[in-house]
């Protein structure tokens, strides 16, 4: 089941820019169903700990501070393939380098405020969305 799962968050540039239902909407058209959804905002421990990966890079700070700016709409995602399906459907990291069409070309302000996470792999796909969601939350 978690081969066909990945995990999105609409990031604080996102949510803050009214961008919430254009990228859904998009996310909608590309085939994913929505399997859980939610409007948070990440604290400094969270964002720590989703991030962890990242610690070491020179970005974290910024990275941290940026994630737990405002509010954010995390979801679990699924369709066929849907950890590089997703990652084609939003972009590349800069979106001065991401492909027209993408959400990160049309949505994105930075190379840290990029609209937008994707999960890079089946395993982080389940990692992220337990550490978001519950068995409450119905996923
Ligand atoms: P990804 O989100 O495309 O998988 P990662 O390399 O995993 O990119 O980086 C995680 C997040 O960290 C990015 O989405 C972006 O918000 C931020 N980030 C990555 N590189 C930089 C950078 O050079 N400066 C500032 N923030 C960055
Ligand atoms: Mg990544």
């Amino acid at each position: 089941m978690a081969t066909n799962r990945t995990f999105t968050m609409l990031k604080p540039d996102a949510v803050e820019n009214g961008h919430i239902g254009a990228i859904l909407e998009k996310i909608n058209a590309a085939g994913f169903r929505i399997v859980a959804m939610k409007m948070t905002q990440l604290s400094k421990l969270d964002a720590e700990a989703f991030y962890a990966i990242h610690s070491e890079r020179p970005f974290f700070g910024e990275l941290v501070e940026y994630m737990t700016s405002g509010p954010i709409v995390s979801a679990i995602l699924e369709k066929d393939n849907a950890v590089e399906d997703f990652r084609t459907l939003i972009g590349a990291t800069n979106p001065a380098e991401a492909a027209e069409g993408t959400i990160r070309k049309m949505y994105a302000e930075s190379i840290a405020a990029n609209a937008v996470h994707g999960s890079d792999s089946d395993d982080n796909a389940a990692i992220e969305g337990a550490f978001h969601f519950s068995g409450r939350d119905n996923y």
